[in-house]
């Protein structure tokens, strides 16, 4: 598994939380769509691409695959990430992009699945 350093995670938690002048009202979820690669099979770095919208805006993007969670990218569209799929075992993956926005909601994109063959 791959994970991003921590300090990176709370650095940007902190950014987040540090611009409530963004607003408490905003209660709109960002918008998030995985936009690539398609579904299906899948070998060496994939870049996972993703479609990220908000009222407001959106803060950062996280990655999680199978529910669980694998890096956290900053601020910095366009929030893609880089799976390494030769550290992972043959199987399915279901991989989602969460968007949070300044003000804390949560947008989770549906699912994509792909496949890493033995
Ligand atoms: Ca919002």
């Amino acid at each position: 598994m791959l994970y991003r350093p921590v300090g990176l995670l709370l650095i940007t938690i902190a950014l987040a939380t540090s611009c409530g002048s963004d607003g408490p009202d905003d209660n709109t979820l960002p918008v998030v769509t995985i936009t690539g690669p398609a579904p299906g099979v899948v070998s060496g770095t994939v870049t996972l691409t993703v479609s990220a919208t908000d009222n407001h805006r959106v803060a950062f993007v996280r990655w999680r695959v199978n529910s669980g969670l694998v890096a956290l990218v900053d601020s910095v569209p366009p929030y893609e990430f880089d799976w390494d799929t030769s550290t992972y075992a043959a199987g399915f993956y279901d991989w989602e992009a969460l968007a949070t926005d300044p003000s804390g909601n949560t947008g989770i994109s549906a699912p994509v699945e792909y496949t890493i063959s033995p």
